[in-house]
């Protein structure tokens, strides 16, 4: 009976509820407030923090590292390599986020009083190996750092020094590869180790086990994985690297990974790994999750529905919104809205989207379909409107010179697909990002079509493209669809961007 126990009728929430890239989740709870992270690899600033207080709306309120100083990204490190999966937690009256740049020196720890910001400098962790850290304090206070693979340390977390270990702990289930993502829990007379394994693709799965210790030994779940969607036809696929969270009610929730693929045969995710949640109950000690669905009954208590974004940026603020992202660095001198009142000006720096350090700023494809405009007055530069999954996968319309072409980019391949004159001056560039019914096995997700509004209004599609040379199946990586602006040469004014969702 679908009505809530205050007889309302019962609501769905409806999953993803992180849709686009936000991968690698994690989560902890303060008294009725929830806050989550997620993995953000060669983007900056890096680690987006989100707030609810239902595990249903989120909202960003910051972003973990937007200070050089705390997030270093070199250009001769590739895409998806950077912050790798965080791991959050609240504890002794502060939060606590542990993490790796694989860019830089690995491990590192930091902590805030308000998850919104400012976080603290990095603390180093030489000594901790590996990827993926987790952070558990046991009942005299003493840490442990749990890291893929998978093993642990015992941390001293205010100046980083490792006091015990390395030492393996859990291998995972027999065959099973990639041990990683692990979590640790104390929950009633157990302790939990909770990892993924698989690989992050078709293969993933949630496994889990529990011990006297924190630092084990862990006797497997009988029923290990007790999550995955491998092997299935769901819609939803390459569920794993999940958290638990406790919510004041006493329910346990997970929050996830997990990918949407469309189009034809294997089906292609361009939306990268995106953030679900999913009911936990627990059977004899073990937790029992089910399969992870797009839509189920809404947790029993209010929910609060936060703002949705808008779409439109004017860039009429001295600063930009938490969810705009710049490739690896954001220097002032190359990005602001102080040049040119109401405008963001982009100055080149790299001379194209191949250019680990072009000039973009950009926000995540967060829908199938949607409906993209910006107002661009190149000047006697040149740049433009572009959707990116790396610096071998982008399409972009640019303009230059009384000017506008469509670029592509895949794989080893650079082409020229269009062009057309436009009158020298600001002009408005589009991409609409069209999803394509499945017509055959070959069918991809979608076309993504640019074009331009010439002068007087008139709307020109100049190029449609193949959304499936923009997905992970082809590019790989770990990220998901950006679209945003960027500065190949010389310096560049945007009025105005406007992202319109059309999700039916
Ligand atoms: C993440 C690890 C993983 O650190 O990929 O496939 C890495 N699993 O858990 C980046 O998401």
């Amino acid at each position: 009976d679908h009505h809530r126990p205050d007889g309302a009728p019962a609501l769905t929430l409806t999953n993803p509820v992180l849709p686009g890239f936000h991968p690698d989740p994690s989560i902890c709870r303060r008294g009725d407030d929830y806050y989550l992270v997620c993995s953000s690899f060669e983007y900056f600033p890096g680690i987006p923090v989100f707030h609810s207080r239902d595990l249903v709306h989120w909202k960003q309120i910051g972003n973990a590292l937007d200070r050089p100083a705390q997030l270093r990204l070199p250009y001769d490190r590739p895409s998806s390599g950077g912050i790798y999966a965080p791991t959050l937690r609240f504890h002794d009256g502060r939060f606590w986020l542990v993490v790796t740049n694989v860019s830089d020196e690995g491990n590192m720890l930091l902590t805030a009083t308000d998850p919104a910001g400012p976080w603290s400098d990095p603390v180093r962790l030489p000594d901790v190996p590996g990827i993926d850290p987790d952070l558990a304090w046991d009942e005299d206070g003493a840490c442990w750092c749990t890291v893929a693979g998978v093993s642990q340390v015992r941390l001293d977390p205010y100046n980083g020094k490792v006091l015990d270990g390395p030492r393996p702990l859990w291998s995972g289930s027999p065959g099973a590869q990639a041990p990683e993502a692990p979590h640790l829990y104390r929950i009633g007379e157990f302790w939990y180790l909770m990892i993924a394994e698989g690989g992050t693709e078709r293969g993933h799965a949630v496994s889990i086990a529990r011990g006297r210790h924190p630092s084990g030994p862990f006797e497997p779940c009988p029923d290990n994985p007790v999550l995955t969607h491998r092997g299935t036809s769901r819609p939803i696929q390459n569920t794993g690297h999940a958290d638990l969270v406790q919510a004041p009610d006493g329910s346990w929730w997970m929050v996830l990974l997990a990918v949407r693929p469309r189009g034809g045969t294997p089906g292609w995710h361009v939306l990268g790994r995106e953030t679900f949640l999913a009911p936990v109950e627990w059977v004899d000690g073990w937790p029992v999750i089910g399969e992870v669905t797009g839509e189920l009954p809404a947790p029993a208590w209010p929910l609060h529905p936060v703002p949705a974004t808008t779409g439109r940026d004017d860039f009429d603020d001295a600063s930009l919104p938490f969810h705009w992202l710049s490739l690896r660095a954001r220097p002032e001198r190359l990005c602001t809205t102080e040049e040119r009142p109401g405008h963001l000006t982009l100055r080149a720096a790299g001379e194209s989207l191949d250019a680990p350090d072009v000039t973009f700023v950009g926000r995540r494809q967060q829908h199938f379909s949607c409906r993209v405009r910006t107002l661009v007055d190149p000047g006697r530069g040149r740049g433009g409107l572009a959707v990116r999954l790396d610096e071998q996968h982008h399409y972009e319309i640019e303009a230059a010179d009384g000017e506008v072409r469509v670029l592509a980019r895949i794989g080893s391949l650079r082409t020229e697909v269009a062009s057309a004159p436009v009158p020298a001056g600001p002009v408005v560039l589009g991409l609409d990002v069209v999803p394509q019914p499945p017509q055959g096995p070959r069918t991809g997700p979608d076309r993504l079509a640019l074009g331009v509004e010439f002068p007087g209004g008139a709307y020109t599609e100049l190029a449609s493209l193949d959304g499936r040379y923009l997905s992970t199946e082809v590019a790989g990586g770990f990220t998901g669809r950006v679209i945003g602006m960027y500065a190949a040469s010389g310096t560049v004014h945007f009025d105005w961007f406007d992202y319109e969702p059309l999700d039916g």
